[in-house]
């Protein structure tokens, strides 16, 4: 087996843990003594123990550990953070080598642990699966980086390209879509709506189709025109309303308030002064094309019915990008879209 070989097993058990960890990266370990596996770990939620920590408890033989190589998906931190630092640990044991995907961007790391290592004289490695541990971590990445979430916008539109008929909600997707978007949702930190889908199609936002966690609920609404029993309001999810009027926390209810000029500069720096790190767009076309008009996205998810085809109603927004990917569902599509920005 090679670098790359093992990489990819940090890869896969960093995967595990998709969704679980905000707002900690996904990090996976592998520990190998003479071509053969001794232990594994991966990070599993905030708070809880590093990757590189739960692959060194695994071992059932301590002993080898000084012999052994630690591979892990990213840079070992640096810092005290909520657990003690990766890199004075893997010191610490006295590790031959240590073989990483990338370096971490994050403030406090960002090349610090690779330097702990290189100063104990330890052999270091850097860069093996560099795109594929980046895009594992794209939105860690774009949160640390960019200062603002890594934004996924996504909605489901008629062959026609309409999102309703007659501005009434309409079902566009069909039961394999619905339990995929339920996917993303459980996948996602948060998931945003303006205020006229709030009030037209009363969604929940949850996960109610699969068995996952509910992403963060954000609504803005200026002037709190959405009536308080409405399903945004229900304490199936933690929801967080941007508005104009007051800033209070009520159970699971968070008010945030927002200028309402240049009100999406404003809100991604509300979003990251609150670490969140990713956010699904999800309507309504309003407030989807502000987030095109200003460039401001990374990823975007339509359902297509071509079949279907509504002739009136909320014209979806438009996006002049190249799809980067298709997958049929039954009599839907759904195209992947990727800001080369
Ligand atoms: C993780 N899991 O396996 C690794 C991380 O607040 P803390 O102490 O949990 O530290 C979080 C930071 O540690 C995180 O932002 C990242 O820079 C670094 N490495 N974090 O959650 C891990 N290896
Ligand atoms: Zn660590």
């Amino acid at each position: 087996m090679n670098y790359e070989n093992y990489i990819q097993r940090c890869l896969d058990l960093a995967h595990k843990a998709l969704g679980k960890t905000y707002p900690n990266p996904l990090v996976g370990c592998v520990i190998v003594h003479n071509n053969v596996i001794i232990g594994e770990g991966f990070h599993e939620k905030s708070g809880q123990a590093h990757a590189e920590i739960n692959a060194i408890n695994s071992v059932k033989n301590p002993d080898l550990l000084k012999e052994s190589t630690i591979y892990v998906s990213l840079e070992p931190c640096a810092h005290f953070g909520k657990t003690p630092p990766c890199a004075d640990k893997i010191v610490e044991i006295g590790f031959k080598k240590v073989v990483i995907g990338t370096l971490d961007s994050h403030d406090k790391v960002n090349g610090k642990g690779k330097q702990i290592l290189e100063d104990a004289g330890i052999e270091f490695f850097s860069g093996v699966l560099e795109k594929e541990c980046r895009e594992l971590n794209k939105r860690f990445f774009t949160f640390h980086q960019k200062r603002r979430p890594f934004i996924i916008l996504k909605w489901a539109e008629s062959g026609d390209s309409f999102l309703d008929k007659d501005f009434k909600p309409t079902q566009i997707g069909n039961p394999l879509t619905k339990q995929f978007v339920h996917q993303l949702r459980s996948q996602e930190h948060a998931i945003l709506v303006g205020t006229q889908t709030a009030l037209t199609d009363n969604p929940s936002l949850t996960t109610r189709e699969i068995v996952g966690r509910n992403p963060i609920r954000i609504l803005i609404d200026f002037d709190l025109k959405v009536p308080i029993d409405f399903n945004l309001y229900n304490d199936e999810a933690v929801t967080v309303i941007f508005n104009s009027k007051k800033e209070t926390i009520e159970e699971n209810i968070t008010f945030i308030k927002l200028e309402k000029e240049n009100f999406l500069e404003n809100l991604m720096a509300k979003l990251f002064e609150n670490q969140i790190q990713s956010v699904i767009v999800e309507g309504g076309s309003f407030t989807l094309q502000q987030f095109i008009d200003q460039n401001l996205w990374d990823e975007a998810i339509i359902i297509k019915n071509d079949k279907l085809h509504l002739m009136h109603g909320t014209k979806a927004p438009i996006l002049s990008s190249d799809i980067f990917e298709t997958k049929q569902f039954s009599d839907n599509k759904i195209e992947f879209y990727k800001n080369s920005h």
